[in-house]
């Protein structure tokens, strides 16, 4: 079920664009590549240390492997030679400090505690198990789906509001954490418009598996017209009054905020414009009517233990309750 294990896929069904493969070594922002780039010296450091220490245990095992006719005594034994001792101890130092003074470098470029001027404010909150993705200077808030420009990076402060969770979008960055009490930083600079698929990296709980992410690069002047849609209220439609209705006058409005109406619940996603994502769920399943039919009437089943109740409400009610969703594009 997880859009991640189709990520592969070359078109998008939202429209976003195309879904890149989450891989580490695809780095498409500067953080991702100095960790890539990193992760690539250490393994060659440590082939070649692999490569010399097997070979000469293959040499050694068979130039001196036992042979007919050997006599029973023991070869010569060799002590406290010091250019051995000094071969095994000065070549491990000098390895061990060229990885320090690099990792030093690495952490250094990485860590940033305060935001550069300039650069786009994003504060990113782990819940169980979703994503809340609040934009500050605009006032905006949305869920699972981060949009992001190019050439402005994006610093993030990351909150949790109740476990620890972990932000990993393995093309743009490393994993933060998300603790809570305490806000953490992290920061990216994508290069490349496209979709770029993560997940939570810290075990948060039983649906953990599930607390899926997007990020949705934009060129700057796409990322433009999406924050000025997302910055409107939502539009009502006549035609799904009654929907409205009952989703104002059930539990729904004490969790789930829609600009513009009296719904201004903050436990569970703002659905102002539910409609603009690709997903549902965190990513379980495609944002479509079948699958919000099937999420309203019984969240449980695409998540179990998820944090949203079935409302209970009749097969008709939840058809209008979905109409009115559908119109919060
Ligand atoms: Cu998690």
């Amino acid at each position: 079920m997880s859009l991640i294990a189709g990520a592969a896929a070359a078109a998008e069904p939202g429209g976003q664009g195309v879904v890149q493969v989450p891989s580490m070594f695809a780095a498409a922002s500067t953080p991702a590549g100095i960790i890539a780039d990193y992760s690539v010296l250490v393994f060659g450091i440590c082939a070649a240390i692999f490569v010399v220490v097997a070979g000469l245990i293959i040499v050694t095992v068979v130039r001196f492997r036992s042979r007919p006719g050997d006599d029973d005594r023991e070869p010569p034994q060799v002590y406290g030679s010091n250019q051995v001792e000094l071969a095994w101890t000065v070549v491990p130092v000098l390895i061990v400090i060229l990885l320090s003074l690099v990792t030093a470098r690495n952490i250094l470029a990485l860590q940033k505690d305060e935001r550069p001027e300039g650069w786009l404010p994003v504060t990113a909150i782990g819940h169980q198990w979703w994503w809340e993705f609040h934009y500050p200077e605009q006032g905006i808030t949305t869920a699972n789906e981060l949009h992001l420009p190019v050439g402005r990076p994006t610093f993030f402060d990351l909150e949790s509001q109740d476990v620890i969770h972990s932000f990993w979008v393995p093309q743009l960055s490393g994993k933060t954490d998300l603790i809570p009490n305490r806000t953490n930083h992290l920061w990216v600079d994508p290069f490349e418009p496209g979709v770029y698929v993560g997940q939570c990296a810290e075990y948060c709980g039983t649906q953990h598996a599930q607390m899926l992410l997007r990020v949705v690069v934009h060129t700057p002047r796409g990322f433009e017209s999406w924050l000025a849609h997302q910055r409107t209220e939502a539009v009502m439609s006549p035609g799904v009054a009654e929907g409205r209705r009952l989703f104002e006058s059930t539990a729904c409005v004490n969790c789930h905020t829609v600009r513009g109406t009296d719904a201004d619940g903050r436990f569970g996603p703002d659905l102002t414009h539910l409609m603009s994502r690709a997903t549902i769920g965190a990513g379980v399943a495609s944002n479509d009517r079948a699958h919000l039919l099937e999420w309203v009437t019984d969240p449980d089943h695409f998540k179990p233990g998820v944090r949203m109740p079935a409302m209970k409400l009749g097969v008709k009610q939840v058809e209008q309750v979905v109409d009115y969703l559908l119109t919060l594009k």
